[in-house]
């Protein structure tokens, strides 16, 4: 029997005050524990429903360094985010994705240091350990970040790694000391190939290791025409001629520098005796390295042999090494010294190796502590070719491996993943042969497309392809919809900063099918472009209206303090009935009690005669809801015959219902309860 459903919120105290949405039959406000609310006597009361987090499926992404500071240090931290779980909740959040939490280079934390550990700034592991009991206690899962592709180019295992052959870390890394002739004799598992030429040198960068320590004296004569060249020589003394002063040094590290002589014309010379760990570098300024003042060799030819001139580069500016310096390539797939791309092996057999075991062993430690699951990086860039089975193959004995070690701790379910393919849905298909969840980046680009341009009647079927494409791979295949995230623009921007359009983008993304992500301050309509820099689409939360007590500390200033006006602050939108975050809340606590919208299934439903609607059934369990979203400014009308459109239980905008006929306010979002 179908039994007519009452909608019952017992959130928070205040939460009743943000829902914006017309509840319809709000008979009362006793939750499942209220002493009161048993049948009694066998008498048939109505199913009561009750928004409850932790069946959203809504996760909520944050950013460690930049979401709350508990201390007043200027970095946000472990205890700000146990602090804030009650925002969270109640925005009906079921799980969080914290960025990076282990010691790395960088403020973002994607160069890892230590897998093993957490990054003292963001606390200690009791700190970490409380974060997860209260977020446990709140429904609220917890996932971290897992870097799997590469580490910082100053993890021991790497300055291990290159610091001798027969270092237990070598194999960890992908080393060559010819990564041309190696890859073309496929002699690197990971790298069958690499770009159009077989070969990207801008993926390769050198290390010295070992020798290079002893004194030497030598005489650097410098050309210096059109393409400055560098030249070394032996000598038994040193001895100079010519004037010093060439505005030109020889750079041989730790402040240790000397200037070239000048000989005439264009030439250069410099006699001395020196020792450097790392070799040699030209400079035009004592004092700078910034503009074109510091020069090189080119990636991948920058070892100077006795007697033979080498060309420079103050563009691609490597470390130039001294004869007689071994010299190692790793590679980094990003183009950046500052990783070096870990080595997993043939990916059929990457089991076996070190590096998989030493990560997965890292894994556990934090699946036995609570974790809950992992956000696995750029996992197209793990094996260089995206496009193989390289990838999945290894995803597929990662997630088993770490599944086993969840399935020890007692929990009856799988593990959760999901990965960043930052790729259209039909390039990330294949890959959900091994993991549960994928980013639905295509989702994103889509909708803002379609609510840009006005039109929504081809929406609800895009999406409904890429689920029939995810399905050949996977039956209970997991899309992690999205809007922007830290890597890209912020959905302000792309939309102009109009508010009505990023509600409804937020309307859209939390009645959709999937599993919604929610980016911290999307929720509170930042805006911010990565043209300054990536740290302008981290901005940090502002919690008040005071801009001086946010967690900026790891931003070096670049935080546009401008656009956190108070009117973007979590504490004015909350007293706001008709602000962005109470869309949030209001569409994220609908789809925290209406299990139609967090597991159901998604069934386009097609308007005749109508390009700015998008319209869709979600259906779970014999509960039925149509949604309804106007993609357009204007006002749109539309007979939607042989619906029950007289239980509206969420909306956003004007909706009015008359003689069957459904009128949706510009960027407008209704959702109805189907008999
Ligand atoms: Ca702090
Ligand atoms: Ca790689």
């Amino acid at each position: 029997m179908k039994t007519r459903r009452l909608l019952t919120f017992c959130l928070q105290f205040f939460v009743m005050a943000f829902l914006s949405f017309q509840l319809v039959s709000c008979h009362d406000d006793k939750g499942p524990d209220d002493p009161n609310n048993h049948n009694q006597g066998g008498k048939e009361e109505p199913t009561e429903l009750v928004a409850d987090n932790g069946t959203s499926g809504i996760t909520y992404q944050l950013l460690v360094y930049s979401f709350c500071d508990s201390d007043g240090d200027g970095v946000g931290d472990f205890n700000g985010i146990t602090s804030k779980l009650d925002y969270l909740q109640q925005m009906g959040v079921n799980a969080l994705w914290l960025s990076p939490i282990h010691p790395a280079s960088s403020y973002h934390g994607y160069d890892v240091l230590d897998y093993f550990d957490v990054n003292p700034d963001y606390g200690t592991m009791a700190d970490f350990q409380n974060l997860i009991k209260k977020a446990h206690e709140k429904k609220i899962k917890v996932y971290i970040d897992y870097v799997l592709n590469h580490t910082s180019k100053d993890h021991p295992w790497f300055l291990s790694a290159i610091s001798s052959e027969t270092s237990e870390y070598r194999d960890y890394y992908i080393l060559s000391k010819n990564p041309q002739a190696d890859i073309k004799a496929g002699k690197i598992p990971m790298i069958s190939s690499e770009g159009a030429s077989g070969y990207d040198s801008g993926q390769w960068f050198s290390a010295v290791a070992g020798s290079g320590n002893g004194t030497m004296k030598a005489k650097f004569t410098l050309e210096w025409g059109s393409s400055p060249t560098l030249k070394i020589e032996k000598v038994n003394s040193i001895s100079n001629s010519g004037t010093q002063n060439s505005g030109k040094y020889l750079y041989y590290g730790d402040g240790k520098m000397e200037q070239f002589y000048s000989n005439g014309g264009s030439t250069y010379t410099l006699s001395l005796e020196l020792a450097s760990s790392w070799g040699v570098l030209v400079r035009t300024s004592t004092t700078s390295w910034d503009g074109g003042t510091k020069w090189g060799a080119p990636s991948g030819k920058n070892q100077l042999a006795w007697g033979t001139a080498l060309k420079l580069s103050n563009t691609d500016a490597q470390d130039i090494l001294l004869p007689g310096m071994e010299s190692v390539f790793y590679h980094s797939h990003f183009w950046t010294s500052y990783f070096a791309d870990l080595n997993y092996g043939a990916a059929d057999t990457c089991e076996k190796s070190g590096a998989f075991l030493a990560v997965t062993d890292a894994a556990d430690k934090w699946i036995n502590m609570g974790v809950d699951g992992f956000r696995l990086d750029a996992v197209k860039h793990i094996y260089h070719n995206a496009n193989s089975e390289e990838n999945p193959t290894f995803l597929k004995k990662f997630y088993d491996r770490c599944n086993k070690t969840y399935k020890a701790c007692g929990h009856s379910d799988d593990i959760y993943m999901v990965a960043e393919h930052f790729s259209e849905a039909s390039e990330v298909a294949h890959y959900y042969s091994a993991l549960p969840a994928y980013f639905e980046f295509s989702f994103w680009w889509r909708l803002k497309d379609a609510i840009n341009q006005g039109v929504g009647n081809t929406f609800a079927n895009t999406l409904l392809s890429y689920r029939t494409l995810y399905a050949k791979y996977r039956p209970d295949f997991i899309e992690a919809t999205k809007l922007s995230n830290h890597d890209e623009d912020r959905a302000g921007n792309d939309f102009g900063k109009n508010v009505a359009k990023e509600k409804l983008a937020a309307a859209v993304l939390l009645t959709a099918g999937g599993e919604p992500y929610v980016y911290q301050g999307e929720e509170l309509g930042y805006y911010g472009t990565k043209s300054g820099g990536d740290e302008y689409v981290r901005t940090p939360m502002l919690w008040t209206s005071s801009v001086s007590s946010i967690a900026d500390g790891k931003l070096g200033g670049k935080v546009d303090k401008g656009m956190l006006k108070t009117l973007k602050s979590v504490e004015a939108q909350s007293a706001d009935e008709t602000s962005l975050l109470n869309v949030y809340r209001t569409f994220g606590n609908l789809r925290a009690t209406y299990k139609a919208l967090s597991k159901g299934s998604f069934v386009p439903r097609q308007i005749l005669n109508n390009t700015m609607l998008s319209a869709w059934y979600r259906e779970y369990d014999g509960q039925k809801v149509l949604v309804v979203h106007n993609f357009c400014g204007g006002s749109v009308s539309a007979s939607l015959s042989g619906e029950d459109l007289s239980n509206i239980i969420a909306s956003n905008g004007e909706v009015s219902v008359r003689d069957g006929k459904l009128n949706l306010g510009g960027y407008g979002s209704a959702v109805f309860l189907q008999k």
